[in-house]
């Protein structure tokens, strides 16, 4: 555990209507995996386009980190530091932590694209007569996707030993819409993710992020 207490920025009124999908919440898990104490400044959209937010964040999104003269932003780069710098996320071994941290890559730049693309699509492109022809063609490219991945994490409980940073970070892409979606076809990947959402960091972290929305919807300040 660290001495300076780390601040991470979320939405104030998050349009996932608290179910725990947008990016603070891989940051939020990975730190109460490892037992860091943190507080969370919640932002609006509009405060997220101004030059306070986007100095530390030039894409003007969330999440973002703070601890003492560190900043950081993208939510994958956030999870790697925290994996880093406390016991818990990564395996000691050097070979067994660079695997792990492949498999953080991997549910970044493999997973979560195919995922991404179809939602937003999903959303931008209703309306379009060629709209349901695309989608067929997006979802079953999220279906090679989980195709391969089953077939990698067989009967195992995680991706490659222990529980990482790793399986962090994929339970919580596995957990966007369209990926649940289409679970039911892969038995062990909705157990797996059952398996991350059964963790009592990953509880601790949903009903943090799942409280500033109850305090939102009813108009409260939401304590961070
Ligand atoms: N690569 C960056 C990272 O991993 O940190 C991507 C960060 C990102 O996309 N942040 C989104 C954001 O700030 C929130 S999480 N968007 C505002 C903007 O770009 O203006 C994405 C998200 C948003 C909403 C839902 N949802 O409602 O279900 C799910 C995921």
């Amino acid at each position: 555990m660290s001495g300076l207490r780390p601040t991470t920025r979320a939405f104030e009124s998050s349009p996932d209507r608290g179910r725990g999908l947008a990016r603070d919440m891989a940051v939020r898990w990975a730190l109460e995996e490892v037992g860091q104490p943190y507080d969370v400044h919640l932002v609006s959209f509009k405060e997220m386009k101004q030059p306070p937010h986007l100095a530390l964040q030039p894409f003007g999104q969330i999440p973002t980190y703070e601890q003492g003269e560190l900043r950081l932003f993208e939510s994958g780069a956030i999870v790697l530091h925290i994996a880093e710098r406390h016991a818990g996320l990564l395996p000691r071994d050097a070979d067994e932590r660079a695997r792990a941290i492949a498999w953080m890559f991997a549910a970044k730049s493999t997973v979560e694209p195919v995922i991404v693309e179809a939602e937003a699509a999903s959303l931008m492109e209703r309306g379009k007569d060629w709209f349901e022809q695309r989608q067929t063609m997006l979802k079953d490219r999220v279906r090679v996707r989980l195709d391969q991945l089953s077939n990698r994490l067989g009967e195992a409980d995680w991706l490659d030993g222990e529980f990482s940073a790793g399986d962090l970070l994929m339970v919580n892409v596995l957990r966007r819409p369209t990926a649940v979606a289409l679970l039911d076809g892969y038995p062990n990947l909705a157990a797996y993710v059952a398996r991350g959402e059964a963790r009592p960091a990953f509880k601790r972290a949903f009903d943090a992020q799942h409280e500033v929305f109850v305090a939102a919807s009813a108009g409260a300040p939401a304590h961070a």
